[in-house]
């Protein structure tokens, strides 16, 4: 599809494409109209293709539109694209379109910024998250806090024009009842930025262990491919090794690592590094084990990843590696002599045979804590809109701290500004040229 927008839109189309109906003239066609016709640039045919007309505003960004739906190669559609802009065209900036559907009043800047989700979204969770941003369930959310905050502050600026007469139009109970309702929404919205991100990006999944214990066959089991080297020389893998897959509409992000043992290998030693940042970095932790290891070597193992990752909010989820190897009852004694804490799960797997992956797949699911998102759950996956609502949520927080210290109410209006003004930045009411280019700098073109 070649897209154009702009008032001369039909001006510029009628110079290089001609409707197979000789009677019809392309600007005289209403809106919603598709002829069909052939681009030519002077005697030579390009294509055949079908032009969709649309008349301002109801098109995408509100002006004259024309798209052509041509036959998709590469050299027809730049043809058609450098035809075009000899004929007075411009050629269009990344995320121009969305950016002036916003100008024009068709969406708000987050439902703008969903449009770039939308388009970039890798699993189902993504897709249902950015679906329901564009189609303005977060806006109407944001909506339904300003009303109430601008409700507010009108009514404490009307008793500050009466001045001295120490009138009270405000309700305060009822005023501070208001302040935190938007507040616990304002924190709530903000709290699910964590869910929002990796559902947006994909969640990090650090593999970790001793050397030998099967990461890397267990990477190489879950994405079904031979991703990674796997050989029975402890210390095989150095270098961070990443990939993705959907499980269940979610992304995760696995990334293999090296095993961690004590070495004097200099390049090993550079790769364990690696490996604990990567642990810093990942939100659920799969710890490998060998079912042939000491369960005292195997919970010390676990103290020492517990430590690491003590009060960060990630998830550990211990396996017990080759159970193909099993031993009767070897199973069943590291069940009752592995200790696990709180929401730690214990499995016991074989990377090789493809033992265990379901159980562990649905263990990934409850780290990733993602049932419970659908298309109306209103989930932040934006952090210029997780920022906006963190600066709101203080400046209300100012403003219930004002009412218990009898601070002066023109500070307190000051604050239920401020919060309104940030409200305002998420759906673009308040906004500055410059920010806009940020935002629309990161769109492919065309979008
Ligand atoms: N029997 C059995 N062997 C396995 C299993 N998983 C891995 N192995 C073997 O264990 C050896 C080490 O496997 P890797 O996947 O390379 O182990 P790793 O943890 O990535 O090792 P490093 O990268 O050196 O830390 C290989 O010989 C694998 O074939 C399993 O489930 N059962
Ligand atoms: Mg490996």
């Amino acid at each position: 599809m070649v897209r154009m927008s702009g008032p001369e839109s039909f001006i510029v189309c009628e110079r290089i494409f001609f409707p197979a109906d000789r009677n019809l003239r392309l600007p005289e066609q209403k809106g919603f109209t598709i002829l069909y016709g052939e681009i030519r640039d002077g005697k030579e045919i390009i294509d055949d293709v079908l032009a969709y007309i649309y008349r301002a505003p109801h098109s995408y960004t509100g002006e004259d539109s024309v798209e052509f739906s041509c036959h998709g190669s590469q050299y027809i559609v730049s043809r058609i694209l450098e035809l075009l802009v000899t004929n007075g065209a411009s050629a269009a900036l990344p995320g121009e379109f969305t950016r002036k559907a916003f100008l024009n009043g068709k969406m708000d800047l987050s439902q703008a910024e969903a449009v770039a989700d939308l388009v970039a979204s890798g699993s189902g969770a993504a897709h249902r998250v950015a679906m329901n941003q564009m189609r303005g369930g977060f806006s109407s959310e944001i909506a339904v806090l300003r009303s109430g905050l601008l409700r507010f502050a009108s009514l404490i600026e009307l008793e500050l024009d009466f001045g001295e007469e120490d009138v009270e139009f405000a309700d305060r109970k009822e005023l501070r009842s208001i302040i935190l309702k938007v507040k616990d929404l304002t924190d709530s919205l903000a709290s699910s930025f964590r869910l929002g991100n990796v559902i947006k990006n994909g969640i990090p999944v650090a593999i970790v262990g001793k050397t030998n214990s099967g990461k890397s066959t267990l990477l190489n089991a879950l994405l079904n491919e031979e991703r990674a080297i796997v050989s029975d020389i402890p210390g095989t893998t150095r270098d961070i090794i990443e990939d993705t897959i959907v499980i269940n509409e979610l992304e995760y992000r696995f990334i293999d690592t090296a095993g961690l043992r004590d070495t004097l290998d200099v390049i090993e030693n550079l790769g364990i590094r690696k490996t604990h940042e990567k642990i810093r970095q990942a939100s659920i932790i799969l710890m490998v084990d060998e079912l042939n290891d000491q369960p005292e070597i195997i919970n010390k193992r676990i103290a020492g990843i517990r430590e690491m990752i003590k009060d960060s909010g990630k998830k550990l989820i211990i396996l017990v590696n080759k159970i193909d190897e099993s031993e009767t009852g070897r199973i069943d004694f590291l069940k009752d002599t592995v200790r696990t804490e709180n929401d730690e799960s214990l499995l016991f797997i074989s990377a090789k045979n493809l033992e265990g992956l379901d159980e562990l797949r649905i263990a990934l699911a409850a780290a990733a804590r993602a049932g419970t998102i659908d298309q109306n759950t209103v989930i932040v996956t934006n952090i210029r809109h997780f920022e906006a609502l963190k600066n709101v949520s203080e400046s209300l927080g100012r403003v219930l701290s004002g009412f218990d210290d009898h601070i002066p109410q023109d500070l307190i209006a000051t604050d239920i500004r401020q919060a309104i003004h940030y409200l305002g930045e998420i759906t673009g009411e308040i906004t500055t040229d410059e920010r806009l280019g940020n935002i629309f700098r990161n769109f492919c073109i065309g979008k």
